[in-house]
């Protein structure tokens, strides 16, 4: 059986090339090893499901006025809990709270910030479905405790990002900028061994992911792209194409990294008479995947611009999405450029 080096190892073979890039390798290594402790907790928790009690709804709503199921905060207590006791972080925002929460006093403080969905996919939890946490941290720019503003900074500013996929096997998948590594959990050890060393999205496809139920709904650049696909070898694509859809970015996401594929949450009619932007949420779904998509060669876009380049207004802001194969992706922002 092959040999396969622990989370930690990589970490610390990773440190020289951090500290010649002139980032804290010790203390982005600490973070990380919280962030896994984290996941690993909350993978123990969504593979009992009912066993431990953790499943159906919460009986409330959160900020983006969406059911939270009881896994979702008990996900964002396990992942506050984790990461601040690295002493690392000077505060965390999260989807599942309205503001951002201040690591509080007695708790050693760090220099970074962090985004997190604790449980992205939580529709799929009470159906057995891939589900994940969503991580990307930022430099805390000021000595001060930091205010919600601290956090909007463009996706460019990440240090680091990643992902969690609780599904077959549990999988961590992160950035620190240098390319995209994959860990699979060994359930028995407790720790995530390297699987997947360099993870490349292919440049080509011929699988797209979205929820085609909104279809009636779609801009004219998004519909024309499907209606292409759809039309298969008798369209002008001259190729048939395959569908999937998780119901989950981080299972969707996860497929791509491995086997190519674009995957699109635009806009539509509905949601601009909505006042919204897109469904997805910039600062912890949009831009720690697109961090990844663009470190394994994928290209990352809202249509009007990369989304790495978006600068954020507001800590819950949402963005079209559109990510994957860098052919492909190019196709559909061509399609949006000229449609505008
Ligand atoms: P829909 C999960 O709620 C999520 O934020 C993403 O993980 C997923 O890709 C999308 O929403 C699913 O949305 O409209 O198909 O339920």
């Amino acid at each position: 059986m092959t040999q396969r080096i622990t989370l930690k190892d990589y970490l610390n073979q990773n440190a020289a090339l951090l500290q010649e890039q002139g980032k804290d390798a010790d203390a982005l290594n600490t973070l990380m090893l919280g962030i896994a402790d984290a996941c690993v907790d909350i993978a123990d928790l969504v593979r009992h499901g009912e066993l431990a009690g953790v499943l159906g709804a919460a009986g409330q709503e959160n900020v983006q006025g969406e059911e939270q199921k009881k896994l979702d905060i008990i996900a964002n207590d396990v992942f506050i809990e984790k990461t601040q006791d690295t002493g690392q972080l000077a505060g965390i925002a999260s989807e599942e709270m309205d503001h951002h929460y201040p690591i509080p006093d007695g708790v050693e403080k760090g220099k970074y910030l962090i985004t997190v969905d604790p449980l992205d996919g939580s529709s799929n939890i009470d159906v057995n479905g891939a589900t994940g946490t969503i991580f990307s941290v930022l430099p805390h720019m000021s000595e001060d405790a930091p205010t919600d503003a601290d956090f909007l900074q463009s996706g460019e500013q990440q240090v680091l990002a990643g992902y969690c996929l609780f599904s077959s096997a549990t999988m961590l998948v992160i950035t620190f900028g240098n390319g995209v590594a994959g860990f699979t959990l060994d359930i028995e050890q407790g720790e995530f061994l390297l699987s997947h060393e360099n993870m490349t999205v292919p440049k080509t496809t011929k699988e797209f992911s979205i929820n085609a139920a909104y279809a009636a709904h779609w801009h004219a650049p998004v519909k024309r792209y499907i209606d292409e696909c759809v039309q298969g070898e008798q369209g002008p694509r001259d190729a048939n194409f395959n569908m999937r859809w998780a119901g989950s970015m981080v299972g969707d996401v996860h497929r791509i990294l491995c086997r190519g594929g674009v995957f699109l949450y635009p806009s539509d009619e509905r949601m601009q008479k909505a006042g919204k932007a897109g469904k997805l949420r910039l600062m912890y779904e949009a831009n720690p995947m697109a961090w990844l998509m663009e470190q394994a060669g994928g290209l990352a876009h809202t249509g009007a611009q990369s989304i790495l380049s978006v600068d954020p207004t507001e800590l819950h802001q949402r963005v079209p999405v559109m990510m994957g194969s860098a052919d492909e992706v190019e196709r559909l922002i061509d399609y949006h450029t000229s449609a505008s």
